[in-house]
């Protein structure tokens, strides 16, 4: 069975940037049915007792599993790599960066322009991809780059959630005001743990 994972800071740890109750109901609502969902979806099917990563990168899934895996690995993620301190990009990861993306500023704006980019709901990464190049790459719903169908495949290092349950009681509509405060409460330390 899998379980809804604890925050590691309180849901208005990252205020102003995001909301304390968008997160509120984002984890105990949103990413709780997509565990709930999932544990449902495979019951009695091959996919139970299996890892979470292990669905994922199983092929072809049936539409619950695909979307509620999914919902359930990226808001894990998600969660993960957001922090209320304030880090700052360094190492190896930021010479990668530079050197993918001309520099960071670059980067900034082609990950912004792609989650902005993304119709409807879907998510915006950056990918590590398995011959160790960095991409930025945009997926629908609950996918991710973990899946066998995804454009980009890869490891995530970065990610934002660019659906509407998100954003929008604080931003409405500005889903750019939204990437743009995202900024302040990524987590450079566990970014770059995921980079190597
Ligand atoms: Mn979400």
């Amino acid at each position: 069975m899998f379980k809804l994972p604890q925050l590691k800071y309180e849901y208005s740890a990252l205020e102003p940037h995001i909301d304390t109750k968008t997160m509120e109901i984002h984890h105990s609502k949103h990413h709780a049915g997509y565990v709930s969902k999932l544990n449902e979806a495979i019951s009695g099917t091959e996919f139970e007792g299996k890892s979470l990563e292990e669905i994922l990168k199983s092929g072809e899934l049936p539409t619950a599993i695909r979307n509620n895996a999914g919902g359930h690995w990226n808001h894990s993620f998600f969660w993960d790599i957001l922090s209320p301190e304030k880090t700052e990009i360094s190492g190896d990861l930021a010479e990668a960066i530079n050197k993918s993306f001309v520099s960071f500023e670059k980067f900034q704006e082609e990950f912004e322009k792609v989650a902005l980019g993304r119709f409807g709901s879907g998510w915006a990464w950056l990918v590590k991809t398995e011959t160790g190049e960095l991409k930025i790459s945009s997926t629908p719903n609950q996918d991710n780059p973990l899946m066998a169908n995804a454009e980009v495949k890869g490891t995530p290092i970065l990610g934002i959630d660019v659906w509407e349950h998100a954003y929008y009681l604080n931003y409405q509509n500005k889903r750019a005001d939204y990437a743009k405060a995202f900024w302040n409460v990524v987590d450079w330390e566990e970014v770059s743990k995921r980079f190597k």
